[in-house]
């Protein structure tokens, strides 16, 4: 099963501020040259009937969106992070084993939660969905299938919100008549040179004489665009780690020394990274705080406790700490304050060995 997040960096900026929705909205990187100029990072799909997409330049985007309510926004990377480690922490309940391959992309092996049965993988993946949208409230678009490659597909072919299944008999049925360039790897320039040859569709390159393939492209190529449009992929979902810190910034509403005004915006920040360790069923052992000053340079202070714990009043009280000792070694006024855990131990083991113990 493969989970994508709908046009995700715009879809967390209507979060935070739903009354976006019905605007186009268009997320830029903006590269700081003049003031319209960069790219196009994603926009939502009101945008997108506009003609605007991923990697148009911001001016074009301007240009078709003029007579438009349209909002523009700088890309906020650690604010889509926060939101993906949300959704990939939902996601990882439903999987015997999960591969995260990007923000806003993970493959799901699910086949022992469902015994093999695609009816079931089907119902599992609408009740994902509605997990996600209940405790996080983004939409994604699921693809189920036999394989990762039926699967991304799959997810890819109903946008957004979608719920695509594809079983082991209807994967010819499903990728034939699909346009060569929906397979991964297959580019702008194999598109054309497949074209030449008379292939325009999957099915086409299906029925393709491999050795032909392998002639033209290599041995490899050749006989993995063979498999590939035969929906053959024996790719299985590769494991990865959790992340390894959890962290949140915010920006204070003024500047200030004032600890106590510090320490309360971190309380907020504690609240929601505590969830997250209780959620997770992790201890952590390393505690940071980082602050931008009002010159806009970065100080971090970091502490390694003496055990693992996952109580929110030894986080308190040790960002309190690193927060003294931050603000006694600089004469400048904090802007933004962010705090990190990390050294992660899991809440198991550490109970197994307090078992062991008594
Ligand atoms: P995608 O999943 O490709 O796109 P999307 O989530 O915006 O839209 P869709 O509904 O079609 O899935 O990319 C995920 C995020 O990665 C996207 O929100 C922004 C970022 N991104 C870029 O910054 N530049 C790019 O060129 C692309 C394609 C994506
Ligand atoms: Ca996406």
């Amino acid at each position: 099963m493969l989970a994508d997040f709908d046009y995700f960096f715009a879809q967390c900026e209507e979060l935070r501020n739903p009354a976006l929705k019905d605007k186009p909205v268009v997320v830029g990187v903006y590269s700081g040259r003049t003031k319209d100029s960069g790219a196009v990072s994603t926009a939502n799909y009101v945008a997108r009937k506009f003609g605007v997409k991923s990697g148009l330049p911001l001016y074009l985007a301007k240009k078709r969106l003029k007579d438009t309510e349209a909002v523009f926004l700088p890309v906020d990377n650690e604010f889509y992070e926060q939101i993906s480690e949300k959704i990939m922490q939902i996601l990882r309940n439903y999987a015997d084993s999960f591969e995260q391959t990007s923000i806003d992309e993970a493959y799901l092996g699910i086949t022992q939660k469902v015994h093999g049965s695609f009816e079931s993988a089907g119902d599992l993946a609408q009740k994902m969905k509605n997990d996600v949208k209940r405790q996080v409230g983004i939409v994604l678009s699921v693809g189920v299938g036999p394989n990762k490659l039926v699967a991304k597909i799959a997810a890819d072919t109903q946008k957004p919100d979608g719920l695509t299944v594809v079983k082991p008999k209807e994967i010819q049925h499903f990728l034939s008549p699909l346009p060569v360039n929906r397979l991964l790897g297959v580019g702008r320039k194999t598109t054309a040179k497949l074209e030449e040859m008379g292939i325009g569709t999957v099915g086409e390159l299906a029925k393709y004489d491999v050795q032909r393939l392998m002639d033209v492209f290599g041995k490899k190529l050749g006989v993995y665009f063979h498999n590939a449009a035969k929906g053959v992929d024996n790719e299985s979902v590769q494991e990865t780690g959790e992340a390894e810190s959890i962290s949140r910034i915010a920006t204070l509403k003024e500047n200030t020394r004032d600890l106590m005004v510090v320490l309360e915006k971190t309380d907020r920040l504690i609240e929601d990274i505590h969830k997250d360790v209780v959620q997770r069923n992790i201890s952590f052992r390393q505690v940071a705080v980082i602050a931008v000053m009002t010159d806009l340079s970065i100080r971090s202070r970091s502490k390694t406790l003496e055990s693992p714990t996952r109580d929110a009043e030894d986080l308190r009280s040790s960002i309190r700490e690193l927060f003294e000792k931050l603000l006694g070694e600089s004469k400048l006024e904090i802007r933004r304050v962010g705090v990190k855990i990390s050294h992660f131990a899991k809440e198991e083991v550490k109970q197994k060995q307090l078992t062991n113990f008594f």
